[in-house]
Order: C-alpha cells, then sequence, then structure tokens
C-alpha cells in the first residue's frame, strides 16, 4: 500500500513486506541457500556500496561516468526530449543528477528499496534544484514497476544506471526490460552494463583490498537477523567472490567458517564448515548478447557507448 509520507514522496511502509520475508526463510532453508541481492540494501548497506563505487579496483562506477563526460551529448541526441526521468535504483541520485544538464527532465522520479536514504538524497536535490519536479518512490521494484497516474507516458526515460540489471538472471532480466517497455512506449531506456573481461579485474572489483566488499556481503547477515530475528554470527561467516565464466557473472557468497547453526522464531538451519549462502550475481555481457537481450524485450534503434578501455557499455533504445 502506497502512502505519504512527506509532500512527494511515496513509500511502503518501512517493514518488509510479508512475502519478503518468506522468501528470505525459503531462502535460507534452500539447498544451496541463497538471499536475494536486493538484502543488501538496508541504510549502511547503501552507504557501503557508495563507499564500494570509490574503490580503486571498483572500476564500473567510474567507467560509467566517463561514458557520460565523453559521449553525453550524443547519448542526449539518441534520447530526445525527456518529460519525466524514472531512476531505477536511484541510491544517492548522484548519476541522474550529472545528467540533469543535457537531458534536462521536467519530472524525476527515483524509485529505491532504501526508502530512508532516497530521502534524504532528494531533500539535497530539491535545494538544488528548485523548478525540477521531484517524486521519490521508496519502493522495491524487482516483481512490480507501478509509477504515480500523474507522470506523462510521453517522453518518459528509464534510467537504469550501473549495470543493476546484472543482477538478474538472463530470463528475469528479459522480463524487466519487457514490464519497463510496457511503461515507456514513446520514450525510450537508458541502462549501464559491465562487460566480460579477464578475471583478474572483474575479482579484484568484488573482493577489494580495503575488505569493502567483505563488509557490503556480511552486513547482509546483520540485515536479515533484523528482518527475520534470526541470530546470525557475522564472525563465522567469509566472503566470497568468483566469476564464473561459464555462466558470465560474478558470483557472491557467504561461507560458513565452522559448523554454524542459526535460529529463528518457528525455524532453524543448520550449515556445515565451507556451506555458502549464494547472495549476488552480477552477469556481465558482450555488447552483441546485451543488443540482443534489447531486441528480444521489443526495444528499438539501439545505440551503445563505451569507456576507452571497452570495459563497460551504456545502451540507449526506444520502446
Ligand atoms: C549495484 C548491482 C551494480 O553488481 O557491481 C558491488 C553491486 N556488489 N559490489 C554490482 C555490488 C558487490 C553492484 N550493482
Amino acid at each position: 500500500v502506497l502512502a505519504h509520507a512527506a509532500p512527494e514522496f511515496l513509500a511502503r511502509s518501512s517493514q518488509a513486506p510479508s512475502s519478503d520475508l518468506l522468501e528470505l526463510r525459503d531462502g535460507l532453508l534452500d539447498h544451496p541457500a541463497h538471499i536475494d541481492p536486493k538484502f543488501l540494501y538496508d541504510s549502511l548497506g547503501s552507504s557501503l556500496f557508495t563507499a564500494i563505487t570509490q574503490l580503486p579496483e571498483y572500476y564500473p562506477t567510474r567507467c560509467e561516468a566517463e561514458i557520460f563526460e565523453r559521449h553525453g551529448n550524443d547519448i542526449a541526441r539518441h534520447i530526445g526530449p525527456v518529460q519525466s526521468m524514472v531512476d531505477l535504483g536511484a541510491g544517492d541520485c548522484v548519476k541522474a543528477e550529472r545528467l540533469f544538464a543535457s537531458l534536462r527532465p521536467r519530472h524525476y522520479l527515483p524509485i529505491d528499496i532504501s526508502a530512508d536514504y532516497l530521502q534524504t538524497a532528494v531533500r539535497r536535490l530539491r535545494l538544488s534544484y528548485p523548478d525540477l519536479r521531484v517524486t521519490a518512490i521508496g519502493q522495491d521494484f524487482s516483481h512490480a514497476l507501478a509509477l504515480p497516474s500523474s507522470v506523462a507516458a510521453e517522453q518518459r526515460l528509464f534510467f537504469y544506471p550501473g549495470s543493476s540489471i546484472g543482477n538478474l538472471s538472463p530470463d528475469d532480466a528479459h522480463a524487466m526490460l519487457q514490464r519497463i517497455h510496457a511503461q515507456c512506449e514513446g520514450g525510450g531506456l537508458l541502462v549501464g552494463v559491465d562487460r566480460v573481461k579477464p578475471k583478474q579485474i572483474l575479482e579484484p572489483a568484488y573482493d577489494d583490498a580495503l575488505h569493502l566488499t567483505a563488509a557490503f556481503n556480511l552486513n547482509l547477515l546483520r540485515h536479515v537477523n533484523a528482518l527475520l530475528d534470526t541470530d546470525f554470527n557475522v564472525d563465522h561467516w567469509r566472503h566470497v567472490a568468483l566469476f564464473n565464466t561459464s555462466r558470465s557473472r560474478i558470483e557472491m557468497h557467504l561461507e560458513a567458517q565452522r559448523a554454524v547453526r542459526v535460529n529463528w522464531p518457528g525455524g532453524e538451519r543448520a550449515f556445515s564448515a565451507g556451506e555458502r549462502i549464494h547472495t549476488e550475481n552480477s552477469y556481465k555481457f558482450t555488447p552483441q548478447a546485451f543488443t540482443d537481450l534489447l531486441q528480444s524485450a521489443g526495444y528499438r534503434d539501439i545505440a551503445h557507448w563505451s569507456d576507452s578501455r571497452g570495459w563497460f557499455s551504456v545502451f540507449s533504445a526506444r520502446a
């Protein structure tokens, strides 16, 4: 249920919906166990991710910024006029903000599961851009995309940066692209995609020397403890990141460093030493593979730009 928390702030209640809790519990009981990566983003998790984007090993954010800096004018020309800009997984809203000057949206709609974090970002934006209409939406858009009916359908741009789409399985990515397509006919999509490259570059980006990614991954257990009343002891787990070449994805896991029993009201799960919980996939694409995916989801006029090393690409397509 949508509720008005503040003018132009639409948020679900701060409690996770019961379907999320069931999904979490089922994932913990599965073999192998898994937790959806959206649960990485409690308030501390969002801050840790922002810190990760500043690490020397974590190249995607800088590569994408380089693409917008070098090719921003071409990209804006390809997109055409923008009335409303819907930012999927907006986080601190900094990426969208850099495009305001070239895209000149009238109405900005950041959506993020981390509602409190988003609200802080939006407060700052409203001061800097008094003429921009901002509607912040604290929502999990992984299953359904619900936009307020007051948003003009014409010249709507969906912005899905940072290779967040890489978190989805190929089937789920296809379904997400179709859902976006259904909501932006006459408009378009601007999406950032991380590219296939050698393991020697990929793995350190997800297993950095400062162990920020380890903290980001382990923080998931604190968040799950808060949501499910589980008794995970973070000290008993270690961060694992590896590139799965055949599936073209980075995988993050949490590995039990010894035999562990996890309890929660109404359930428990035993993990043996070395047993893992799968916490994230981050798919890497070739430009051809992503072009095919966009085409199969119904997009046309597909163009893409890359950074100087060819590590990351930004795609613009019409719905
Ligand atoms: C926010 C999903 C794009 O997959 O690179 C960063 C998340 N995980 N380090 C990514 C993440 C570990 C990030 N995305």
